[in-house]
């Protein structure tokens, strides 16, 4: 078989999988990898140690496999639509966690692929495949593999498809026709998702400080969230689309054709009330199988005080009355936080009565502060 052939003939078949980009580069060291050092001297990464400890494997993808000739990388659109239309009841979750998770997605995909090249092409003997967490620089591969190109807000962008994709990455031990990266860079002189990133997250072109980023502080944080942050963060729940959202590369975002993505309304923009009911075992019921397990119950109900918080609205308050009574502390101090801005007298009754019964520091620190941001706000009426 021809270089071209085979190339093509990759092509179609991680096609018909499903991936909508693809390209193929020769394996070599990382050209960005003083780019992430530098990153994580900064202490961009915030709490994700592992992004540390992947500093060493990411110089070289032969550090995951080490006969590997070449990457295949590949982009799989998970675009299904926007949120609905909704108020302040309802929590937001990002696009691509509406769904099932799609780490197992691509895994299968990518075995798919590789079994095509090693079994039925019968070429190549080894190959491995990378999706999101493993140790190598997805956005740079891509990048170089003819993908896209780096937005200032730092995700990947392809002229026709927009950034609503995921990456991932086969390694194998064939020599593949090379594909050029992507030298047109798109921005421009547009600045919209550095202006309307809630948090100023975007720190410069291309970096993002994963501290101020409420994907970061919603998904990957396991403890409590900055207070000054949590006014900014609206009602996304788990994870944010809103630099994507209002990138023009995005306005003619294709529809993803993958079945496994469609999802309800109430996977797109939850209740906040029923989520704060939800126990253990009917948390792991509702998110089986979805990203969003991966904040724990723990961590997606602070962030839903956070939200109900935000609402302002009173009818938040039997939701916040009750993770108030939560057996987690990290819930209760958030609901705390919540109930503190729900500026009624029933919230601040529920609060003080809290007070005499709570015995957890953390938890009795916010009770206080959110009593006394309370009084500021509403003294005359107290
Ligand atoms: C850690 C991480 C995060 C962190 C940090 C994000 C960040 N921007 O650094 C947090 C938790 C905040 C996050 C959030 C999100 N993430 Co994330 N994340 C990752 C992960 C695991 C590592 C990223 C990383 O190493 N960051 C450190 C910086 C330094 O690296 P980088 O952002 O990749 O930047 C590279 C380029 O921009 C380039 N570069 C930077 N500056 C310059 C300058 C020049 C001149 C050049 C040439 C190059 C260059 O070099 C850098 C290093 O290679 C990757 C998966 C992976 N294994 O790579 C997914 C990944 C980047 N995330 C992804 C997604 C989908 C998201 C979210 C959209 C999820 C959401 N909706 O909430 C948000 C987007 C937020 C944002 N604006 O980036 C996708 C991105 C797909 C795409 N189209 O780009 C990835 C690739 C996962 C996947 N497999 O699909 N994420
Ligand atoms: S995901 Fe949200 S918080 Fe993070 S950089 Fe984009 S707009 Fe800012
Ligand atoms: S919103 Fe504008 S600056 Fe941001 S990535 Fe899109 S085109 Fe680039």
């Amino acid at each position: 078989m021809s270089p071209k052939a085979l190339k093509d003939a990759i092509r179609q078949k991680a096609g018909e999988l499903g991936f909508e980009l693809v390209g193929m580069v020769p394996v070599q060291p990382s050209k960005t990898h003083e780019i992430y050092k530098a990153w994580l001297e900064k202490g961009y990464a915030g709490e994700m140690a592992y992004l540390e400890r992947h500093l060493p494997l990411k110089q070289d993808p032969r550090n995951l496999l080490p006969e590997a000739l070449s990457l295949v990388a590949l982009a799989f659109n998970y675009y299904t639509g926007d949120h609905p239309e909704s108020d302040g009841s309802k929590g937001k979750i990002s696009r691509y966690a509406w769904s099932e998770d799609y780490h197992q997605i691509m895994h299968e995909r990518l075995k798919q692929l590789s079994d095509f090249i090693l079994v039925e092409l019968g070429l190549g003997t080894k190959s491995r495949g990378l999706v999101d967490s493993g140790p190598i620089l997805e956005r740079e591969y891509a990048w170089r593999a003819g993908l896209g190109w780096f937005g200032k807000h730092s995700n990947l962008i392809h002229w026709k498809k927009g950034s609503w994709f995921f990456l991932t990455e086969l390694l194998i031990d064939l020599p593949l026709e090379a594909d050029q990266p992507f030298t047109r860079v798109d921005c421009g002189t547009c600045t919209r998702c550095i202006e309307a990133c809630p948090t100023e997250a975007i720190v410069a072109d291309r970096e993002v400080d994963s501290r101020l980023c409420i994907s970061y502080l919603t998904i990957e944080l396991k403890g409590s969230i900055p207070r000054n942050l949590r006014p900014k963060m609206g009602n996304w729940i788990f994870g944010c689309d809103i630099c994507q959202e209002v990138c023009p590369w995005n306005g003619k975002a294709p529809l993803s054709m993958e079945k496994g993505f469609a999802a309800e309304d109430s996977a797109r923009t939850p209740d906040l009330g029923k989520l704060m009911e939800l126990n253990q075992s009917e948390f792991r019921k509702r998110f089986k199988n979805s990203p969003v397990l991966r904040t724990k119950r723990r961590g997606l109900l602070r962030n839903v005080a956070i939200a109900l918080g935000n609402w302002g609205n009173p009818q938040a308050i039997p939701a916040l009355e009750q993770g108030l009574l939560d057996q987690e502390p990290l819930i209760r101090s958030h609901s705390a936080w919540g109930l503190g801005q729900v500026a009624t007298n029933k919230a601040y009754d529920i609060l003080e009565n809290a007070l005499t019964s709570e015995e957890d520091p953390q938890v009795l620190e916010e009770i206080r502060e959110a009593l006394s941001a309370f009084k500021e706000k509403t003294d005359p009426i107290l």
